[in-house]
């Protein structure tokens, strides 16, 4: 028996390194009191990797937001937990010092095996911002999807590496509509609080607001919204606010004032990390594989489950494969992953129970982006606050809940850039090609119209009222629209359709969906917190009732 963990527990064929778990939980409870500490320190992660023929009570499938509320909540009730995720760990400084690329140089560690950059503002003033780098396990994936970009975060921390950090529950009235078989009640009294406690959501200061130098473009976006009749909104967000003052004042490194955000944040954000995975790994119970992939789940002779596992070197060759079995398999590969993963095993006899909803009602979050060319008596800024904090509410209205994004590039733009939240109603299907041995998803391009349209309801209004124009240069030759991508991936394996209302996958006891998979396609805000607050009502439940 192999058994070393700090508890007197047993990790049969998990090995680890005890003071790691150590340093995580002192380090967590300091990132989660607020003091910010640099990515690097807070992140020295357990060499856990999992190793063949082990046996685990819980694995979990990836370590974005729904699989990081699953381990830490089995941890706490005594399950011991391994994550296995295909992305880095993203605890080591590279070549410059710092863990995370800079958003406006690009590198080796930006794009997840890609040979050229796929920035999602591909152009600036006529000319194209997409450059070579070498092909590496980097932090975002620009997933292509036939009619669709999905952007992903990859590592440890999945999303949460990558994202804007903005933190938003969504308005009560429009919950039904998110989540039409959950108990809203208990969502907004219970799991909502408890999410946005783990997650450490704060708001911008209001008064700090109004003077700072980098939210110039945002006071600009609330004049120009509220001109023109609009409700303008403080949307909270993630980022420690303490430091981003600190930054303004010069005291501390610099992060989201350095225009950090897509290709990691090296200081002032709580990505998981720092939150959810401290707490996870200051149990002692979890343990995490990064560069490792699940490719199969089936049921194992004896009862739980077979899990195989390609480990990856950072040029995403596969270094070896692996087979190991859990009692309990959580899929929180991220809605694409998850589903991708569940529709290729249903397809190919791994997991036949599945029912036929497998795949379907996946959305983009109704997400498309656009700029609008301000008169030189209205600068956004050259220093721009890579973290947004504001909005522009028009969804019962028009549809649409616009975001005041920054477009930080150091230097005077004259434009207002926005990512806007749509009610659009499409909703695809991941279907399995036999041929190509591959998940497709049936998204159309043209698709996007109504997302278009339920933005410009928003702009063409404050255009008229301005007196100013879209942008035209952002997403290539004369494009206005962003409407090739989305950053909201949702559904495709949806709550009380493919599994039962905990995410209980119908077919096989054991199995369970615990990501933005089990949304159906739309939050009417930024998705993560929504994410979040399920995951913690669904696991709630199955320790509850299952364990
Ligand atoms: P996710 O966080 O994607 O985690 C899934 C994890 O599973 C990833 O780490 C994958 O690498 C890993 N994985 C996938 N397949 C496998 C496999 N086969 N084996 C092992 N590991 C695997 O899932 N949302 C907001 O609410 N606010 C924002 O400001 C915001 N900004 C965004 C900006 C960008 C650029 C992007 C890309 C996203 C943004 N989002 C934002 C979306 C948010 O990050 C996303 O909804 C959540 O991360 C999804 O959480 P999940 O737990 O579903």
């Amino acid at each position: 028996m192999n058994d070393d963990s700090p508890h007197g527990t047993r990790m049969r064929g998990v090995s680890r390194r005890r003071f790691i778990a150590g340093t995580g939980s002192l380090l967590g409870s300091a990132a989660l009191a607020g003091q910010v500490v640099p990515a690097h320190a807070a992140t020295a992660t357990a060499a856990a990797v999992i190793e063949p023929g082990a046996h685990v009570p819980a694995l979990v499938i990836g370590t974005g937001y729904g699989g990081s509320v699953a381990a830490l909540r089995l941890a706490q009730a005594g399950v011991d937990v391994h994550m296995v995720e295909m992305g880095m760990a993203w605890d080591t400084p590279g070549p410059d010092g710092k863990i995370f690329a800079n958003t406006t140089s690009p590198d080796h560690r930006s794009y997840w095996l890609r040979t050229r950059t796929k920035q999602p503002l591909s152009n600036f003033l006529g000319f194209p911002l997409d450059k070579d780098v070498p092909r590496h396990t980097g932090i975002l994936d620009a997933e292509e999807m036939g009619g669709i970009i999905v952007y992903q975060g990859r590592g440890v921390g999945g999303g949460s590496l990558v994202n804007g950090g903005m933190a938003v529950t969504p308005k009560r009235e429009n919950f039904g509509a998110v989540l039409p078989s959950v108990d809203a009640d208990e969502m907004y009294s219970v799991h909502y609080p408890r999410a946005n406690a783990g997650l450490g959501v704060g708001t911008v200061d209001p008064t700090w607001f109004e003077t700072a130098d980098c939210y110039q473009y945002a006071r600009v976006g609330r004049k120009h919204a509220q001109r023109s009749g609009f409700p303008f909104v403080f949307v909270p967000d993630v980022y420690d606010w303490d430091y981003m003052e600190q930054e303004a004042a010069g005291t501390v490194p610099k992060s989201a004032l350095a225009g950090e955000i897509l290709y990691g944040n090296n200081y002032g954000k709580k990505s998981l990390q720092k939150t959810y995975l401290a707490k996870a790994r200051a149990t002692g119970r979890v343990s995490i594989s990064p560069l490792h992939k699940v490719t199969s789940v089936a049921p194992a002779t004896g009862g739980g489950f077979t899990v195989a596992i390609s480990q990856l070197d950072t040029t995403g060759t596969t270094t070896a494969t692996k087979t190991v079995t859990a009692d309990r398999v959580f899929f929180a590969a991220g809605s694409v992953g998850t589903s991708k993963l569940l529709v290729g095993l249903k397809a190919t006899g791994a997991l036949p129970g599945l029912n036929s909803e497998v795949g379907k009602g996946w959305g983009d979050n109704g997400n498309v982006m656009c700029g609008r060319a301000n008169h030189l008596w209205d600068p956004t800024g050259a220093l721009q606050s890579a973290i947004p904090c504001s909005g522009i509410d028009n969804w019962a209205a028009g549809g649409a809940f616009a975001e005041v994004a920054p477009l930080p590039t150091g230097i005077e733009t004259y434009a207002s850039f926005y990512l806007s939240i749509t009610k659009n109603p499409h909703r695809a299907r991941f279907t399995w090609n036999a041929a190509a041995g591959r998940a497709e998803l049936d998204w159309q391009t043209a698709w996007k119209q109504p997302s278009i349209d339920m933005a410009k309801t928003i702009f063409d209004k404050i255009n008229a009222k301005e007196g100013t124009i879209y942008r035209t240069d952002l997403f290539g030759v004369y494009k206005i629209w962003g409407d090739h991508l989305t950053y909201h991936p949702l559904g495709g394996a949806v709550l009380n359709k493919a599994t039962d209302n905990y995410g209980r996958l119908h077919g096989h006891p054991g199995l369970y969906v615990i990501d933005g998979a089990l949304i159906p396609g739309n939050t009417s805000v930024n998705p993560f917190v929504t994410i979040t607050a399920l995951a913690e009502r669904n696991i709630e439940a199955i320790i509850a009732a299952d364990l």
